[in-house]
C-alpha cells in the first residue's frame, strides 16, 4: 500500500500553540484513504526534527512527504520551492540550540527544490477556496533545515518525493493584528495540497513566479 507522510509541529517560540501540528492531527483524524497516512508532530528542535523525519522515512517508506510549519505573518497557505543548505536562527530552537551561518550539510549542495508538484498544490489550495501562494523561501529555521534534511536523504531515492508548506496563524490563537485563518481553512487546505501533491506527479505549468 501506498504511505503519505505527513509532519507538523509543537509549538515554538511565544506562541503556545501551533497550527501545523493542530492540523496535521485533525487531518489524520478525518483520513479515509485510500493510501495509508502516518503522521507526527516533529519538535522545534533542529538536529532532533531531522532525524526524527529521517526515522520516520526509514520505518515506513513514504511514497509522498510533506512537512507543514507556522509562518506567522504570511497571508496565504504556502508550498516551498526551494530549501537552502543554511542554518541561521534569529530566535533558539525549543532546546536553546541557536546556528548561526551554518550549513545543514558540509559539502552539499546549496539548495534543493522540492520534489512536490508545488504549483498544482498552490492550484488545489486555491481551488479549495483558501489563500493560497508560492513561496520561494522557507527561511533558515527549523522548518527549512527539515525540508532541506528531507530532500538530500531523498535526492537519490526513487519514488519519493518530498517538499513543505507553510501555513499563517490560526485565527484561535493569532497575536493580535496578525493575519490568520480559521484553523478549519488550514486544514481544508492543506488535505487539498496533499491531494493534488499524491495525484501529480508533474507539476501543473502555471504562472507562480515573483518579481521580487
Ligand atoms: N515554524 C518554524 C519552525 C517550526 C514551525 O512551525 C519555521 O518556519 O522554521
Amino acid at each position: 500500500m501506498t504511505t503519505i507522510l505527513l509532519t507538523g509541529f509543537e509549538p515554538f517560540a511565544d506562541d503556545p500553540t501551533n497550527p501545523s501540528g493542530d492540523a496535521v492531527r485533525l487531518i489524520a483524524e478525518r483520513w479515509s484513504g485510500p493510501e495509508a497516512l502516518v503522521v507526527e508532530v516533529l519538535p522545534v528542535i533542529f538536529a532532533k526534527a531531522s532525524a526524527r523525519l529521517g526515522a520516520l522515512i526509514a520505518q515506513h517508506s513514504p511514497t509522498v512527504i510533506v512537512a507543514v510549519g507556522l509562518a506567522g505573518g504570511r497571508t496565504a497557505v504556502t508550498p516551498e520551492r526551494v530549501a537552502i543548505n543554511l542554518a541561521d536562527a534569529r530566535i533558539p530552537d525549543n532546546d536553546g540550540g541557536r546556528p548561526l551561518d551554518r550549513p545543514i550539510i558540509d559539502g552539499g549542495p546549496a539548495a534543493y527544490f522540492a520534489t512536490l508538484p508545488v504549483k498544482a498544490m498552490t492550484a488545489a489550495i486555491a481551488e479549495a477556496g483558501v489563500p493560497a501562494a508560492l513561496s520561494h523561501s522557507a527561511g533558515t529555521f527549523v522548518c527549512n533545515h527539515v525540508m532541506f534534511t528531507a530532500l538530500h536523504e531523498t535526492a537519490d531515492i526513487d519514488g519519493i518525493r518530498a517538499g513543505f508548506v507553510h501555513v499563517p496563524y490560526a485565527t484561535q490563537d493569532a497575536p493580535e493584528g496578525a493575519f490568520s485563518l480559521p484553523l478549519n481553512e488550514i486544514v481544508r487546505g492543506l488535505e487539498a495540497a496533499l491531494r493534488a501533491a499524491i495525484d501529480s506527479p508533474v507539476d501543473a505549468t502555471l504562472p507562480g513566479g515573483t518579481l521580487h
